[in-house]
């Protein structure tokens, strides 16, 4: 089988997990070759670390895809995540009008905010951007804060139920995307996950695993790449729900239960033979974990 690629279009911030150094990983991990645009460089994201570092990368990205066009390279999905400033929405618009091809997945994880608040970095504007992008992918990822962002409405904290979450779905669609994974999504305390919708067969569908306390940096980031992966190896949508659910919070409990700071990011990369067995990429007998 010929090897997938991926443009991943996100910051990349030095410590703390998440964008860059954990989509990228997990991407390769999944045997597909993944390339950069970073959109930002930052000694480390925005949750809670001090004063970090901040290089916006806005001037770089048509260059970027300028260069890889004269390449004539080719990719299976174009992913982008958190936009170093406003102005990258409609750039990266561009560069997905640039290389998708009727075979190219286009997903948009609208990275702008969690648990009802929009990240320091960013403004009710970038949420405005952040829909125009949307409607130019073929799935998108909102948590149910970025949601809530994107509809222009109130977030409401839960506990949700069927009729909400999937009226969510639709109207995210509505923006234009044809499929739409809303994570952060439960009905009972004990299991958390996601929901997802497909608009040309109206189904609904869930995955979840038993809920881990506490808010780890990331997550989004690692979901986001697990459920890409799943999909470019032929999984349908559900099944692909369900890994990314699995390896999420599988990484969650492994950190919680080591004690490490919140804002360090998870354990991933314990996870990652489990998840290669899980895509059919690795034979069991092979596993040997070391810790
Ligand atoms: O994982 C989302 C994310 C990405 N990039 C940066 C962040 C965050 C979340 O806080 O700060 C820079």
């Amino acid at each position: 089988m010929r090897q997938k690629r991926v443009a991943a279009i996100h910051d990349i911030s030095g410590f703390g997990k998440c964008s860059l150094t954990v989509i990228l990983p997990v991407l390769s991990a999944a045997g597909i070759e993944a390339s950069a645009i970073p959109t930002a460089v930052l000694s480390s994201h925005t949750g809670g670390l001090g004063k970090c570092t901040y290089r916006d990368l806005t001037g770089d990205l048509r260059a970027f895809a300028e260069h890889w066009k004269s390449l004539d390279l080719r990719f299976d999905a174009l992913y982008s995540g958190f936009l170093g400033s406003e102005e990258q929405a409609e750039i990266v618009g561009d560069i997905f009008d640039q290389f998708r091809t009727s075979e190219t997945l286009v997903m948009v994880d609208p990275v702008m905010a969690d648990n009802g608040k929009l990240y320091a970095s960013c403004t009710p504007q970038t949420a405005k951007r952040m829909k125009q992008l949307c409607a130019k992918a073929d799935l998108i990822v909102p948590n149910l804060t970025e949601a809530a962002f994107l509809l222009g409405e109130e977030f409401y904290d839960g506990p949700y139920d069927r009729p909400y979450i999937e009226n969510l779905l639709e109207r995210l669609s509505e923006l234009g995307p044809r499929q739409v994974v809303l994570t952060g999504v439960w009905f009972s305390p004990s299991l958390l996950g996601a929901a997802g919708y497909d608009k040309a067969t109206g189904r609904v569908s869930y995955a979840f695993s038993p809920r881990v306390e506490g808010y780890y940096h990331g997550t989004g980031d690692l979901f986001g790449s697990a459920l890409l992966s799943g999909l470019l190896n032929g999984m349908p949508l559900k099944n692909a729900m369900q890994l990314a659910v699995d390896f999420t919070c599988g990484s969650i409990r492994r950190t919680r239960e080591s004690g490490n700071d919140q804002r360090y990011g998870v354990n991933f990369e314990a996870g990652l033979p489990r998840f290669m067995e899980e895509l059919g990429l690795l034979c069991p007998t092979n596993i040997r974990m070391v810790r």
